[in-house]
């Protein structure tokens, strides 16, 4: 096992990595810009180093900065969070190329990932089902026109180097892809600097439903289930919940099984998610997350396990904790996003926190790295904290939400604690009665 081990992250989730570490014995080396030498994962951790300046790109970006913090603290390991360089296939190859490890997928996997048509075809390949669209790049106009007219209209371009949201231009007729091709094209090179892009069928009321999978050196893969993570807006997750309130036990069964069984042949290490849309009872994947995610405690919350502790445990070698039968799922998990944002237009809302008071209580779980007094710098995302709550069923989950949202205090700042609170009494919420739109769409209602 790894002695110690260096946080190339911030925030909530730095602090997420320090304690996974220090139950398992291992020394942390956290690295801050300066911005956050006040940061509370700077305060816990054995070590820490000032990287650089503010902007990400100079600190929580900056390769050499990260290896010489590495190389002067004697850290084997670095784990990298999500965001940042979590899914940066060159870092990978850089950690490796000095003899660290990269508690992560190899960089070869990160970097077919990071490719959405390569990532489509290797899956496709594999068994998993996709949504119908182009088999590779599409490079013409009358290309893109012949495919639309065998999968049939709406279809959306997406740019291969796309994810997350950015890159992807609907278009209803023949007519308008004409426009939409062209700009996404454009949108893409602007953004990515690279113009490729490829078509899919668009569909119109799915749901976001992703597998959280897990692989070790040894070759054994797990699955523990999926995440519902279709409560959204503007491609910001806001709530997510575990297990999918809309899913029967036969295609979670179906489809875990093609993930295990793909992931495993992709010779796969470390932790991954598969994204699919999900409609009409059917799974459609679009992309492969190959990093830890913010709604992975939702899942740990309902199988008893500790994701980040497995993802050292495998980058150290060993083999997973626990096989397939071991992993017993149990109760119902949501998490609630919160952020220093206004409740209303969502603007950034940084200033000093000067009042915290988080719920507690059975079956509440608060991964935050907030404390009174701190300043919520202007630089970074918005996110400062998520409060996950268990219950035995969905509806005991929903009360406890509801009463730990009422007890949650955070004085100083806006946050969205007043949207979750709003949220929760929907009744379309309480029936999980929604779609990836349902939440733009009854915010354009409350105004
Ligand atoms: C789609 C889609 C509908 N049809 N693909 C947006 C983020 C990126 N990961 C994929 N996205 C979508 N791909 C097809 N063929 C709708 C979306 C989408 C979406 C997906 C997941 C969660 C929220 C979303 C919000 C808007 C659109």
């Amino acid at each position: 096992m790894f002695e110690k081990v260096l946080i190339a992250n911030r925030g909530e989730i730095a602090l997420r990595i320090h304690r996974a570490c220090r139950e398992m014995g291992i020394c942390t080396v956290a690295i801050h810009s300066t911005a956050d030498s006040e940061a509370m994962h700077v305060r816990l951790a054995d070590e820490s180093v000032c990287i650089g300046p503010p902007a990400a790109r100079d600190s929580y970006l900056n390769i050499p900065s990260i290896m010489a913090a590495a190389e002067l603290t004697g850290a084997r390991a670095i784990h990298p969070g999500y965001g940042f360089l979590s899914e940066n296939a060159e870092f990978a190859r850089i950690v490796e190329a000095h003899g660290l490890t990269l508690i992560g997928p190899k960089a070869q996997h990160i970097e077919m990932m990071g490719d959405k048509v390569a990532a489509r075809q290797a899956l496709d390949q594999l068994g998993i089902p996709l949504v119908p669209g182009s088999e590779g790049i599409v490079d013409s106009f009358h290309t893109a026109q012949r495919i639309a007219g065998e999968i049939g209209y709406p279809v959306l371009v997406k740019a291969v180097a796309g994810g997350g949201g950015r890159g992807m231009r609907v278009a209803s007729s023949a007519n308008e892809l004409e426009l939409e091709f062209a700009v996404a094209r454009r949108e893409a090179s602007e953004a990515f600097g690279n113009d490729q892009v490829y078509i899919e069928k668009y569909l119109l009321n799915p749901r976001h439903i992703e597998l959280q999978i897990m692989a070790d050196s040894t070759g054994d893969v797990v699955h523990f289930g999926e995440r519902d993570c279709s409560i959204q807006r503007r491609h910001q997750k806001i709530l997510e919940e575990a297990p999918s309130p809309l899913l029967s036990e036969e295609l979670r069964a179906d489809i875990c099984l093609r993930a295990v069984s793909a992931v495993q042949k992709l010779g796969y290490l470390g932790a991954g998610t598969l994204e699919f849309l999900f409609q009409d009872g059917e799974f459609y994947f679009i992309e492969m997350n190959t990093r830890i995610q913010v709604e992975h405690p939702v899942t740990e919350m309902i199988t008893d396990i500790d994701l980040v502790c497995e993802q050292i445990r495998v980058a150290a070698g060993e083999p997973l904790s626990r096989c397939q039968e071991d992993i017993r799922f149990k109760g119902h998990a949501i998490e609630c996003r919160i952020n220093a944002e206004s409740p209303v237009d969502f603007s950034p809302a940084p200033g000093q926190v000067t009042e915290y008071h988080p719920p507690g209580g059975g079956g509440v779980r608060v991964d935050s790295a907030l404390y009174a007094g701190y300043r919520v710098p202007p630089f970074y995302d918005s996110m400062i904290g998520k409060l996950i709550v268990y219950g035995l069923s969905r509806d005991e989950c929903l009360m406890r939400l509801k009463r730990s949202l009422e007890e949650f205090v955070i004085g100083g700042i806006e946050t969205t604690l007043p949207l979750h609170r709003r949220l929760v009494s929907e009744p379309d919420f309480i029936s999980a009665n929604y779609d990836i739109h349902w939440l733009e769409r009854l915010m354009k209602e409350w105004n």
